[in-house]
């Protein structure tokens, strides 16, 4: 073991990249601040001691779907209680006090909604625009975008090059989850798969736009899983450069339907943040996302290779819905003050990691 890490720090030193064997290795490392030290050491190179946020708003405008995967709580049929599909003025009224509360970007997706035109999500993104010209507009997964081309029966690029004239300004990660086949036939049989996930993303970064790239952690994939996805996600960075940040999303259970699934305790999210942060060179963000780590363990993490702490979110539902027991908001002032106590400097960003100033 002590060869591995003496091994992994000399790459990280030299710039050279750790391989698929020795990622793996590192997630059965036991010594779990060893790994974090690594992984703090391959951040502190990339990105100093800053730590970036934004003032953003999640707005899930319908939570319909066609799909039923089974890890998702969020995903209701049209016959049942508790679907919504919001109205275009009440998505307009949302961003209207999200850009009053200084919000500088809106991250929207939602479920395959079976009904709804292309047009919808066209006009949704102009009128999104026309009020709040400052706004940027994150939204969509490469589900989401395959979707669109299904029913308006057109290639991805061109679906994407509307949406884009329509104010479309980058892409979330979410929809990877397990990019390998043997996990996807397990927890979302009907989701596209990992194959066209990543061809999707490929055209999105050739069209110019920015995306994320998430993880679906802590469910029945085993370690070599995440280390293919890894792999599968590092080999496009290479190709594209298009990816922003990666974004490990810890499993929340309830309300779920994922047998054996075994859930993600500290250790396992603080590892996995921290073998993401060591393995993907070619990414400049790795994100802990609070909503689904909670508070206290995505504050650790900023000493475990972690350098982004998403946002203030203000409406989070997809987490919630399964369980998360994070707060559904964060102010501004919270994020600062969690990233400073961690001896850290918080930097408020836009969605292209522009500085908007320190704090
Ligand atoms: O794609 C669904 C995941 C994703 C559960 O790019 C679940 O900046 C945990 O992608 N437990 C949507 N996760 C969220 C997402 C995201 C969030 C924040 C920032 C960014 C970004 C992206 O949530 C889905 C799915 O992978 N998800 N159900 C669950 N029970
Ligand atoms: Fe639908 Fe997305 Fe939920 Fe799957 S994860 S059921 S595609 S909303």
């Amino acid at each position: 073991m002590n060869n591995l890490l003496t091994r992994v720090r000399a790459k990280i030193e030299n710039g050279a990249r750790v391989s698929d064997a020795e990622a793996l290795d590192l997630f059965r490392c036991d010594d779990l601040l060893a790994v974090g030290e690594l992984a703090a050491l391959a951040n502190r190179l990339k990105n100093g001691d800053k730590v970036y946020f934004n003032v953003n708003r999640h707005i899930n405008y319908t939570n319909i779907c066609v799909n039923r995967c089974t890890f998702c709580a969020f995903s209701k049929g049209v016959e049942d209680e508790g679907c919504y599909t919001l109205a275009l003025n009440d998505i307009l009224a949302k961003a209207a006090e999200a850009s009053a509360a200084g919000a500088t970007e809106i991250h929207m997706v939602g479920g395959l909604h079976p009904d709804l035109p292309f047009d919808f999500y066209l006009e949704m993104l102009a009128a999104l625009k026309a009020d709040n010209p400052e706004l940027h507009i994150k939204a969509f997964t490469a589900v989401e975008i395959d979707y669109f081309a299904q029913i308006t029966e057109q290639p991805v690029e061109t679906v994407i090059a509307a949406l884009k004239e329509a104010g479309l300004g980058s892409m979330p990660g979410g929809g990877a989850e397990i990019l390998g086949k043997k996990v996807r036939d397990q927890i979302c049989p009907e989701k596209i798969s990992g194959e066209r996930w990543l061809d999707v993303i490929e055209a999105v970064h050739r069209s110019g736009l920015k995306t994320n790239a998430t993880m679906l952690f802590g469910h029945v994939e085993e370690l070599e899983d995440r280390v293919d996805h890894l792999s599968r996600l590092r080999r496009l960075q290479d190709r594209t450069g298009g990816f922003q940040a990666f974004i490990p999303l810890a499993f929340q259970p309830d309300n779920t339907r994922v047998p054996g699934a075994r859930g993600v305790g500290g250790v396992d999210a603080l590892k996995t943040l921290a073998v993401s942060r060591i393995y993907l060179d070619n990414f400049r963000h790795v994100k802990a996302y609070w909503v689904m780590l909670g508070l206290k363990i995505a504050q650790v993490a900023l000493a475990f290779g972690v350098n982004d702490l998403d946002g203030t979110v203000v409406e989070e539902k997809i987490g919630h819905d399964a369980g998360a027991d994070s707060p559904q908001a964060l102010e501004k002032e919270k994020l600062v003050e969690l990233i400073r106590k961690a001896g850290k400097a918080p930097v408020e960003r836009d969605t292209l990691y522009n500085e908007i100033g320190m704090r």
